[in-house]
């Protein structure tokens, strides 16, 4: 199938590539592409070119897919250096998504001219990567060294008015009538003889930067938070140094070294596979596209805290209006209240205008009986995490809530089929489980009970998506996938602390590692009394408790806290460790030194995954790394637990589970013995 048509219209070559989904600038585009430019620019008959995309997107990029594989010619900067060197102007017209390489060969042609609901953008860094065919030497020169800086680390598509206003692209077209309005604009430039401008010429907005390390420096300083443990943000800064301090194509040169650099590293390696997984994880082997979601479009939410009232948020963002029922009139307002500051937030930030916090505010019914949900689409129970309620409010709602509507419960352990049991239409019944807070995480658990028919499972994957949520398909299990496989990481802490590591370097380590911060200050960030509320036993938190640490929100925890919650070591906690460890029998062996931490903490995560596959509570291995990359903040870099656990070496995995007295997983211990890999 040829992916390029050209055709003259008026003297104009229309270059049209078509190659669905997205018209990534693989292999066949790139070929079909070079092929039709050479054509129309040998055209004696053709005076200007038109460069447009069919379908949804202008390019979306270089092909991902074809990274770490051969790269067969005509490469993309052959390509772009045809156009960037046609003798005729050529004008791109962008509508859609031009991103990474497609805006990259954007910025090569002569002009460009987009639709207003089109985005361009370089977002090579969310893939490890930088822009590798001239985005870093180009853009700078259009936008100047600064704000090509934060365009480029910072990755976001940027709108075709603003895209506009920055001199990234020269014209708005309108809607619908991007091809016309791009061939009379080329035809306008012919007639007023406009030059040839190649952005590589440019130079007036990169002289200012020339011999200005300080720029730099201070750019890399303000962004050490938002860089940290990314490699790609400093290869960026690198090469948009060089586009100030170099003549074009040497810093051509110097990009190709620092993306080579990030392309072969691991950190790349992990961000793509993680493109992809986010994308696999939408997929339900048995559940293909003829089984139709329901429509959904009425919410009613049982219990208006925390979690019930950001849940509710996800809802009327999109417009969808929520019955929100508490038990009583107080915890009711103070619900409803907590929402209302929330979006006043947003607004105070410019984030939204106070007009949609009134409207999202509108949207919402309050109730204080579940009768007030007879007639809604989707019910999610969103209250306290204790089977009896929960099955109490399912065998009350079997009884209210319309034939056909499905009924959700937002539990983050306990066993989805005991509580649809309570109700005569387990198949109608799925867990919506949302991580905290709820109107925030992208993760959304989606539990599909021994008994739920295929199309209220389809309807909470599509439901995730509306909402902007990644949604991951969880059979039923205690703590389904991300909660399921994490809580090893707290119990390795917890017994690791009596053994001579403080608190604070397990805390460290972790934070090394990539993740915001320590299971300890995690701890001491949600209350030790929240996170040991239901334990019995003797614990380390229940023995701090006793003393009269709370966390952060009584100044004392596994830290003590001043009034600008800046975390110092206890002494205090040293000695209550101590006891505790003493009373448990556990020898102090002394520091350890932080990758065997690291090993302590995280080998059990991929050994639970390893169960979590072998019992199918997860479908796939990628499933997993994108909970708890999106569920507890799992560095991407590192491509999630079971993607790291391949890089690290399934084998010496094995040998220090054994250290440590965990046995090895049955699936673990197979790939192991025979040398395959969790995600490859
Ligand atoms: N390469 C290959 N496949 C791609 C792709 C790409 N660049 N972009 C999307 N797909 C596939 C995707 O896997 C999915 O497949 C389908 O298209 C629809 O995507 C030299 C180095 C464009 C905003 O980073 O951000 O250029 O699952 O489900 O939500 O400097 O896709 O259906 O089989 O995401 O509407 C830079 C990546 C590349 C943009 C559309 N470009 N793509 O979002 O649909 S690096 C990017 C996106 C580069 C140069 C460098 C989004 C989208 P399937 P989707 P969507």
């Amino acid at each position: 199938m040829t992916v390029a048509a050209l055709e003259v219209v008026n003297a104009v070559a229309v270059v049209t590539i078509d190659s669905p989904p997205v018209n990534a600038l693989g292999f066949a585009v790139r070929q079909g592409m070079d092929a039709a430019f050479r054509e129309a620019i040998a055209d004696d008959g053709v005076k200007a070119i038109v460069l447009i995309c069919a379908g949804r997107t202008f390019f979306a990029g270089a092909d991902i897919s074809e990274f770490g594989k051969p790269v067969q010619k005509p490469d993309l900067l052959d390509v772009l250096s045809t156009i960037e060197n046609s003798p005729k102007p050529v004008v791109a017209a962008i509508h859609g998504t031009a991103l990474g390489g497609g805006y990259e060969t954007a910025l090569v042609c002569h002009y460009r001219i987009a639709v207003p609901s089109a985005r361009v953008g370089l977002p090579e860094v969310n893939l490890g990567l930088l822009p590798g065919a001239g985005g870093t030497q180009r853009l700078p020169r259009i936008v100047g060294v600064e704000k090509a800086l934060d365009i480029i680390t910072g990755g976001k598509p940027i709108t075709a008015p603003k895209a506009l206003e920055l001199g990234m692209i020269d014209a708005l077209a309108q809607e619908g009538q991007l091809r016309e309005n791009a061939i009379a604009f080329a035809q306008q430039i012919l007639s007023e003889g406009r030059p040839l401008q190649r952005v590589r010429d440019r130079q007036d907005l990169v002289e200012p930067a020339r011999g200005k390390p300080e720029i730099y420096e201070a750019f890399l300083a303000k962004n050490a938070q938002a860089f940290r443990g990314f490699k790609a943000p400093y290869n960026i800064v690198k090469a948009i140094e060089a586009a100030a301090e170099l003549p074009f194509d040497e810093g051509m040169e110097r990009e190709k070294e620092l993306f080579i650099e990030l392309h072969d590293g691991t950190e790349s390696a992990a961000q793509r596979y993680y493109f992809f997984a986010e994308r696999e994880a939408a997929r339900v082997p048995d559940i293909g596209k003829d089984v139709k979601p329901l429509p959904i479009a009425s919410v009613g939410v049982i219990g208006a805290g925390t979690m019930g009232g950001g849940i509710a948020m996800n809802f009327l963002n999109v417009g969808i209006p929520v019955t929100l029922v508490e038990m009583s009139e107080a915890a009711l307002e103070r619900g409803i209240a907590i929402i209302r500051k929330n979006y006043e937030n947003s607004a105070r930030k410019g984030r939204m205008s106070a007009e949609a916090v009134e409207q999202r505010m509108a949207a919402i019914t309050p109730a204080l009986d579940l009768s007030a949900l007879a007639n809604v689409d989707l019910i999610i129970e969103a209250v306290y995490e204790e089977i009896s309620v929960k099955k109490d409010i399912f065998a009350k709602l079997d009884a209210i809530a319309r034939p056909g509507a499905v009924l959700a419960s937002n539990t983050s352990f306990l066993d989805l089929d005991e509580i649809a049991a309570a109700t005569k239409r387990p198949e109608d019944v799925l867990g919506l489980h949302f991580f905290s807070p709820a109107n925030v995480m992208r993760l959304l658990e989606v539990v599909r009970g021994a008994t739920t028919r295929k199309e209220i499972v389809a309807t909470g994957m599509a439901l995730a998506q509306k909402i902007g949520k990644v949604a991951v398909l969880s059979g039923v299990g205690y703590g389904f996938i991300a909660n399921r496989v994490m809580t090893g990481r707290m119990i390795q802490a917890n017994a690791l602390v009596l053994e001579g590591p403080t608190p604070a370097e397990i805390d460290r380590a972790i934070y090394d590692y990539g993740f915001a911060m320590g299971p300890f200050q995690m701890i001491d960030l949600v209350g030790l009394d929240v996170i040991g509320r239901d334990s019995q036993e003797r614990t380390l938190a229940g023995d701090l408790i006793k003393a009269g640490r709370l966390g952060q929100k009584n100044g004392a925890g596994f830290y003590d806290y001043d009034e600008r919650r800046n975390a110092t070591t206890s002494p205090v906690v040293a000695d209550i460790i101590g006891e505790f460890a003493a009373a448990n029998g556990v020898e102090n062996k002394g520091a350890l030194a932080s990758e065997k931490i690291i090993a302590r903490l995280l080998y059990p995560i991929v050994n639970e995954g390893a169960k979590v596959l072998e019992e199918g509570v997860a479908l796939r291995a990628s499933d997993i790394d994108v909970a708890c990359i999106l569920g507890y903040g799992w560095p991407v870099h590192t491509g999630g637990p079971m993607h790291w656990g391949d890089t690290v070496g399934l084998n010496k995995i094995v040998d220090e589970l054994r250290g440590m007295g965990i046995e090895p997983a049955k699936l673990l211990l197979e790939k192991a013995a025979n040398g395959t890999f969790f995600t490859r």
